[in-house]
């Protein structure tokens, strides 16, 4: 994990860079579906969540304080991917939602640059080695 500064235009250039997004959802999705059925169970999409750091910085609630409410508000993001209600989460669906939240985060930030603490190889870290390499480039 590092800390670093994102504000919500590397988020959305991340997100509206087709090639470079489409393709880390497609290695995450990979990585995700741990028994490679094409689709993402519950158990399989919550790593992913938490990864992705949605409590702190989306809903800031804290991760660990209830565990019953805790697995409400997984229950619903899980639905939430789950366009088709199937019960598993395709591609589709899931990049889908991760474009969504992605936005959604960088609507919430706009152009207030912030620190954060990101997990390597997480999508927001992506985003903020894509804008650097961009102007190192
Ligand atoms: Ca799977
Ligand atoms: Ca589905």
């Amino acid at each position: 994990m590092s800390v670093e500064v994102l504000d919500g235009a590397t988020i959305r250039n991340f997100v509206e860079d087709e090639q470079a997004f489409e393709g880390s959802v497609h290695d995450r999705f990979a990585r995700l579906d741990t028994n490679k059925d094409g689709r993402l169970s519950y158990a399989e999409l919550m790593k992913e969540l938490q990864s992705l750091r949605v409590f702190e910085t989306h809903f800031g609630v804290d991760v660990k304080t209830d565990p019953s409410e805790l697995s409400l508000t997984y229950n619903s993001l899980f639905h939430q991917f789950d366009h088709d209600s199937n019960g598993s989460v395709d591609l589709e669906e899931f990049k889908a939602e991760i474009r969504k939240m992605m936005l959604a985060m960088a609507n919430g930030l706009g152009f207030l640059p912030i620190q954060m603490v990101l997990e390597e190889g997480s999508f927001l870290k992506e985003a903020v080695e894509r804008e650097s390499s961009k102007s190192s480039a």
